[in-house]
């Protein structure tokens, strides 16, 4: 059994933590949870929100999407993930911006409930439309959130950039589809991506054969 735990459904934001975990490139085991058991007690144990995903590491939980990508880039610094010092203030400016304002404001303009103007300053992300000029302000002048080099927070944000765009949720802005474009072609995201879709797949009934 290996130190870390990873309790995931492969249709849901597990699929952040998978990528970075095959960043990191340390042994895991996967515990698949079903969102009939999300609520039930053992799970409640690990992450008292009932949701997927968490991590365990040598007996300590994470949860957290961003946290947890945050965390295993510092606990496994040989994986060069984390900022270095010059790259720090850009690391955690978008790291927290990507899990705060953007991840606010895209699911709910995806409800389709908007901020009346005259209310827009008590909402951590103001509007919408300012979050998405501000990222691609952003991602039009760099390559990566740190700059040239990739790093835990090109995952986290990354993500919150292509689910949204791959459902419709935001559009695809030229600086938004070359930087998923770049992320895609990582060995650790398609191989993520295998390892779910493969889940899912095996997960699904038997169609019967013609005889
Ligand atoms: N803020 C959490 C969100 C986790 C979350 O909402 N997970 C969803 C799946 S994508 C979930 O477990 N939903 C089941 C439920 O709420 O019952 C994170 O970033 O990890």
């Amino acid at each position: 059994m290996a130190d870390l735990i990873f309790y995931t459904n492969p249709q849901s934001r597990g699929r952040i933590v998978r990528w970075m975990l095959e960043e990191v490139g340390q042994p895991y085991d996967t515990e698949i949870v079903g969102y009939d058991r999300l609520k039930d007690e053992s799970y409640l144990a690990v992450n008292p929100m009932g949701k997927v995903p968490a991590i365990k590491y040598r007996g300590q939980i994470v949860t957290e999407c961003a946290a947890i990508c945050a965390y295993l880039a510092d606990i496994f610094p040989d994986a060069g993930l984390g900022p270095r010092e010059d790259e720090t203030a850009d690391y955690y400016r978008w790291f927290f911006y990507a899990a705060g304002p953007v991840e606010a404001a895209v699911s709910n303009q995806a409800m389709g409930w908007v901020p009346p103007p005259e209310r827009e300053r008590m909402f951590g992300y103001g509007n919408f439309d300012r979050v998405v000029a501000v990222l691609d302000d952003l991602l039009s002048g760099r390559d990566y959130v740190c700059g040239g080099r990739f790093t835990a927070a090109d995952v986290y944000l990354g993500s919150q950039i292509m689910f949204p765009m791959q459902f419709g949720m935001l559009e695809k802005r030229g600086s938004f589809v070359s930087y998923a474009e770049r992320l895609q072609q990582r060995d650790a995201y398609q191989r993520a991506n295998a390892i779910d879709e493969k889940i899912i797949a095996e997960s699904q009934p038997a169609q019967p054969q013609p005889a």
